[in-house]
């Protein structure tokens, strides 16, 4: 486990860093896979127990700022006379997203988890607990902000969902690829911002299928409403397939 942001990584240079510290490297590794171990074996549960309610799952995961809350109001909006939905918001401190979340009437919940940098499936375990499941269709998850921690925890969801909006930059998949390669759609989000920028559309979908060949991309923007339709087809595709 790392010392510094106590997260297990899967990245190779995060453990040569880890290995200047006092610990013996044996010891380390094996706390790394104990921890991951322990967490995937609580995964299979939340996957066994969402399987038995039919839910859909999602995982939202990307950069602060990227739009995953916005991502999440306007789909909420436009699809909740549709389809059920309770989300859980992860951060490491305030209630603000799942206040965001509450006021369009769907049940939130918000997981603070402090100084950890990720959600893990003993989290979202219990997270679930403040939901109806039976009367839910699809369980999003809104991620804590950063592309690189919550890769490596599987919380029992169908998909991962990688947001990545203009701003950041096209190279983004090629530098977290661990991200992008468990991500099974990455939505691009603040299409309408494209026009102010360098941002190579092109380019970024290479990079995300050279690290990823199965990734499916979908181009958005909440403000502009341009490409929602394909996402919500995605999401209803997936509940399909799941049911
Ligand atoms: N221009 C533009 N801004 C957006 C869009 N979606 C979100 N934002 C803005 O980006 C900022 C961060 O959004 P938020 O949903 O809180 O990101 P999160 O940290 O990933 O949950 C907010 O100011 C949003 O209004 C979009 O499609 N276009
Ligand atoms: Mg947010």
């Amino acid at each position: 486990m790392c010392i510094d942001c106590g997260c297990a990584p899967a990245d190779p240079q995060h453990h040569d860093h880890e290995h200047q510290h006092e610990h013996g490297k044996g010891k380390k590794v094996s706390i790394e896979e104990d921890l991951l171990a322990k967490n995937n074996r609580l995964a299979m549960n939340n996957r066994a127990l969402f399987q038995q309610q039919g839910l859909l799952v999602l995982n939202l995961v990307s950069s602060p700022g990227s739009g995953k809350t916005t991502i999440l109001e306007t789909t909420l909006k436009d699809l909740q006379s549709e389809l059920s939905f309770a989300v859980l918001e992860g951060d490491q401190q305030t209630s603000n997203d799942a206040d965001r979340i509450a006021a369009t009437g769907v049940p939130a919940h918000q997981i603070n988890t402090g100084a950890g940098c990720h959600l893990d499936a003993h989290m979202v375990g219990h997270g679930v607990e403040h939901f109806d499941l039976e009367k839910t269709d699809v369980l999003m998850i809104e991620n804590v902000g950063n592309l690189v921690c919550p890769a490596s925890f599987d919380l029992g969801e169908d998909a991962k969902v990688a947001v990545l909006s203009v701003t950041e930059g096209e190279d983004k998949p090629l530098k977290y690829p661990q991200m992008f390669r468990a991500s099974n759609l990455m939505l691009i989000n603040k299409l309408d911002l494209l026009p102010h920028l360098r941002f190579d559309l092109e380019k970024c979908r290479e990079y995300a299928k050279r690290v990823n060949p199965e990734i499916e991309i979908i181009e958005l923007s909440c403000y502009s409403g341009e490409g929602l339709d394909k996402w919500y087809d995605w999401l209803r595709t997936q509940l399909a397939i799941k049911n």
